[in-house]
């Protein structure tokens, strides 16, 4: 506590595990869309940090800088209040921890909550004071643009073809919201089961142009429950992307090893760990 900490008592280190935990307490909600904050937890910390620019190191999820205006307001970022909020009760019960660390710690623990692979996860981000240090516009992915676009974005972070179609596996988790990007619906029917759906989905289902009055965007031809944006389409559509998604829609653990991999470097871009800090690995609480 403060007076602890006037009196020279030494303060019990934070128990990142305890933090995840937290997390993990609060995910099931069968009022929020599919039953869990799960999909949108992990969108967040992808938010915070794949505004990360390689060429000017700036950007990234130390700072957590989502909280200030502009950035708060980016079109991208519509929605993701939600996120943040929640996760409110958890920062005032451990102080300690740095938004950037909790946004992140959050997004591990949703994707290995939800049955996906093992994160290794790194704290030490600290917390920006104002809006000063926030990107600019237009650094995330826009979902009507194709294959030249994405390459554009994820090369600017520093990730290369292989490692842009494990992430973007994540659209095995959540939907679009009518109200958030315009766009609607879910890319799989297990939307709160991390898996590789979303490329057996892709590969295997018909597409088709959906009839509607929002942006252009693709539906299943069986059912039209499940939906593709064009940027999805060109994971299709784009050879080396396609030959890349095959693989994944082959061999799960594949796609569970190269995901892992590629979340843990997307949630460390930009961020200046102290010297000697060693990634951490959080237990899944079914473990
Ligand atoms: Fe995504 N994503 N994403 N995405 N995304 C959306 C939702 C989620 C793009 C566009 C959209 C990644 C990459 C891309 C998630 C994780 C990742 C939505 C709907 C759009 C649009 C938002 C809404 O309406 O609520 C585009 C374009 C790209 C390009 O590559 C990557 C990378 C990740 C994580 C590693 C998750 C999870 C969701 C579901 C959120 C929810 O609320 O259910």
């Amino acid at each position: 506590s403060d007076l602890q900490k006037a009196a020279g008592v030494p303060q019990k280190p934070l128990d990142y595990q305890e933090v995840y935990n937290a997390v993990a307490g609060l995910l099931d909600n069968d009022n929020y869309d599919d039953g869990s904050y799960g999909p949108v937890l992990v969108r967040l910390a992808w938010h915070a940090s794949g505004t990360y620019d390689k060429h000017s190191n700036t950007g990234g999820s130390n700072g957590a800088t989502m909280r200030f205006e502009p950035e708060a307001s980016h079109g991208a970022n519509a929605g993701l209040a939600v996120a943040r909020n929640i996760l409110e009760p958890i920062k005032k019960k451990f102080p300690q921890i740095s938004y950037a660390d909790l946004w992140t710690l959050a997004g591990v623990a949703a994707v290995q909550e939800m049955g996906g692979p093992i994160v290794p996860w790194r704290p030490g981000r600290t917390d920006a004071t104002s809006g000063a240090a926030c990107p600019p516009e237009g650094r995330l992915p826009d979902a009507s643009q194709g294959q030249k676009h994405s390459r554009e974005i994820f090369y600017k972070m520093g990730f290369n073809d292989q490692e842009i179609v494990a992430l973007v596996g994540a659209h095995a988790l959540g939907r679009c919201h009518t109200d958030r990007s315009g766009y609607d619906g879910p890319w799989t029917r297990a939307p709160t089961t991390f898996s590789n759906d979303y490329f057996t989905r892709l590969l295997e289902e018909k597409w088709v142009e959906k009839k509607w009055d929002g942006p252009k965007q693709f539906a299943d031809k069986a059912t039209g429950d499940l939906m593709m944006t064009p940027n999805d389409m060109s994971f299709y559509n784009d050879r080396t992307f396609y030959l890349q998604a095959y693989k994944y829609a082959k061999d799960g653990d594949l796609f569970f090893k190269d995901f892992s991999a590629a979340f843990a470097k997307l949630l460390e871009l930009g961020v200046p760990f102290p010297e000697g800090s060693k990634p951490i690995v959080l237990k899944p609480t079914n473990a």
